[in-house]
């Protein structure tokens, strides 16, 4: 985790001087703090993020993404009457009016005004918070549907390509960098077994099958959040991926996350599996909150999405542990192999159960 800098902190219109400045949340990618200011006895918090630029090798676009959908978000919520200072990220701006600031050594700093009185989850804990969950994330692809794809740089490149993600883990298994191939062979016969499914929504998209919509991309629980009163499911955040993508891969991403019945680095794998009461509900919350908006096709390979996200999830976690462990942040020794372990015991779980799934799908479409 980063140190943050008082020169970084004082880049920000921050209100009040900073009381405090503590690491903050479960998120994968950037480095994340939560930062207290106080002003003539107000007081206020902020988010202040490191975006992680070896992931995100053009943070500039990136933020042109944020600023572009921030905006766009917060001016529809206004004309739907709900209150964009809550349902919305709001950018708070440097000093000299920017999105982000970059600090001595190079790297990119941006703030959010912190949402209070929400929480994110990294499991269920209340069912209804988990559809409520779903409502929104299919909402806000509503929202978006007549956003300006065109104007979106794609942040990264071949983001939810499955097909290029095997290609990319065949290459770490070949170079095996750390050495490790060797001790984890059942974990990548697993991978290699199940190429085809790798294909099956790649396929479809390019030969236009599916539609592409402009997408969130890493839909998982604990990148909404959950008013505390109401449990409503009031703000879509993480929009770093929002980028054209495909809705199943969406709908896909929170079943991997949410409907598993233990957290993602769960090393007992018999607390994990897919829990067809959450999906039921997912499926319910997503189909209402797309309103309508999803195809025949799509509907059909709701199932399919969430096997494939899971499967790629646990392939981008075993090709990382075979790399080196430079793409997520690890806490522990063998963490992205525990990662992989739970998807890929998801992905078992998830074939044995696709009939159950598809029949869930269909009592909702
Ligand atoms: P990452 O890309 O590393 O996952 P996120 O943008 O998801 O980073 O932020 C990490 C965590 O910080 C979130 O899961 C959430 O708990 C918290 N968080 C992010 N933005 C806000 C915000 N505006 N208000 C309150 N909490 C936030
Ligand atoms: C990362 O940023 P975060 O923690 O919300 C990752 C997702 C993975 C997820 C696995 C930009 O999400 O793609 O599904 O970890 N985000 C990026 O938990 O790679
Ligand atoms: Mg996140």
């Amino acid at each position: 985790m980063a140190e943050v800098k008082t020169a970084t902190i004082e880049s920000f219109q921050f209100q009040g001087a900073c009381v405090e400045c503590i690491p903050y949340g479960s998120g994968h990618i950037n480095d994340t703090f939560r930062v207290t200011c106080e002003d003539n006895g107000t007081t206020r918090r902020y988010i202040l993020q490191r975006m992680n630029k070896n992931i995100f090798l053009n943070p500039e676009e990136l933020m042109e993404n944020v600023v572009g959908v921030t905006s766009w978000l917060n001016k529809k919520i206004q004309e739907n009457g709900g209150d964009p200072e809550r349902e919305t990220l709001n950018i708070v701006s440097t000093k000299d009016g920017k999105s982000f600031c970059v600090d001595e050594d190079g790297e990119y700093w941006r703030a959010y005004i912190f949402i209070e009185g929400a929480s994110t989850y990294d499991l269920v804990q209340n069912k209804e918070d988990f559809y409520q969950s779903a409502v929104a994330f299919g909402h806000f692809q509503g929202l978006l549907a007549d956003y300006p794809a065109e104007t979106l740089h794609e942040t990264i490149v071949n983001f939810h390509n499955t097909v290029d993600r095997f290609a990319k883990f065949k290459k770490a298994v070949e170079e095996d960098a750390c050495g490790r191939a060797k001790d984890v062979q059942e974990e990548i016969n697993f991978v290699l077994e199940r190429e085809k499914l790798a294909h099956i929504l790649c396929d479809m998209q390019s030969e236009k099958k599916i539609p592409l919509r402009v997408t969130h991309n890493d839909t998982k629980l604990n990148n909404i959040m959950i008013d505390d009163e109401t449990r409503k499911a009031i703000c879509v955040i993480d929009l770093d991926t929002v980028m054209p993508g495909l809705a199943v891969n969406d709908f896909g991403d929170s079943i991997r996350f949410g409907a598993s019945t233990g957290e993602e680095d769960e090393r007992d794998l018999s607390k994990v599996s897919c829990s067809m009461e959450l999906f039921d509900l997912y499926t319910k919350g997503f189909i209402e909150g797309c309103n309508g908006s999803l195809t025949k096709e799509e509907l059909d390979m709701l199932p399919i999405g969430a096997m494939t996200m899971t499967y790629e999830c646990g392939m981008r976690f075993l090709t990382d542990y075979l790399e080196g462990d430079h793409y997520f942040k690890v806490h522990r020794e063998g963490h992205n192999l525990d990662r992989c372990r739970t998807q890929f015991k998801l992905v078992k779980d998830m074939e044995e159960k696709l009939e159950q799934m598809n029949e869930i799908v269909n009592k909702y479409r």
